[in-house]
């Protein structure tokens, strides 16, 4: 079997959902690292091949396909060897497609917000609004997670996997405090216990971290100049 080919970044928390999806089903992917920050996602090439010039991109032997969401449920309904991770039972489904939508329309939505002025126009706005927007997310998850292990019910299931990537991208910059997520910091703790976790995100999510750090420090070092 030819691998599918992933276009990705450790930097970036979509990719690393991906990531974590096909370590979960066993799949193998080519890896190809795409350096956003050096613009490797404008060439005319990428952007033929998406229009929308974001990673992960995934090409499964000539099939395009991108946008984080789509390709996990994707690899899970092509490779995937049950239904568990993203359920056929259309009930069932609707649940994980709806937390898949929370991440893209709000949670990583807000943390894309944040981060990409800074990450890539300069800028110092690191406003206590834009931080309480994010952390408004962990206040719903909360609630998500209150009678339950994981966010769809009692299963891990892909959108686990979006939300945990975006998350622990975040959760430093956008503090969460233990004693009001308790449920929220469990689940984190659940999921950082799977085997190939450290590796697959939180190394990444670490760098990005890290990262937005730095660049924030100078790109305030520059205005003050
Ligand atoms: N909803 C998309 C978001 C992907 C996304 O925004 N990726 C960022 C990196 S984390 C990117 O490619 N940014 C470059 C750009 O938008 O030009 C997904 O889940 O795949």
């Amino acid at each position: 079997m030819v691998k599918p080919l992933l276009y990705y970044a450790t930097l970036s928390p979509p990719s690393r959902a991906v990531l974590l999806t096909a370590k979960e089903i066993g799949l193998e992917l080519d890896l190809h690292a795409i350096n956003l920050l050096k613009g490797e996602h404008l060439t005319p090439e990428f952007i033929k091949m998406n229009p929308q010039h974001t990673i992960p991109t995934l090409d499964d032997n000539g099939v395009i396909i991108y946008d984080s969401h789509a390709i996990c449920s994707y690899l899970v309904e092509k490779y995937g060897k049950n239904d568990k991770l993203y359920p056929k039972d259309l009930i069932k489904r609707s649940q994980v497609d709806a937390r898949l939508h929370f991440d893209s329309g709000h949670l990583f939505a807000r943390l894309r917000f944040l981060y990409e002025p800074i990450l890539y126009y300069g800028s110092t706005d690191c406003s206590i609004d834009k931080i309480a927007y994010i952390q408004k997310c962990y206040d719903i998850m909360e609630g998500f997670l209150k009678e339950h292990d994981y966010l769809c019910g009692d299963d891990l299931t892909i959108a686990d996997f979006c939300c945990i990537a975006t998350i622990t991208s975040v959760n430093e910059v956008a503090p969460m405090d233990s004693s009001k997520y308790p449920k929220v910091v469990a689940w984190m703790e659940r999921l950082s216990k799977l085997p190939y976790y450290k590796e697959s995100n939180q190394d990444g999510a670490d760098e990005l971290k890290s990262l937005f750090k730095e660049i924030l420090a100078n790109n305030k070092a520059k205005t003050s100049h």
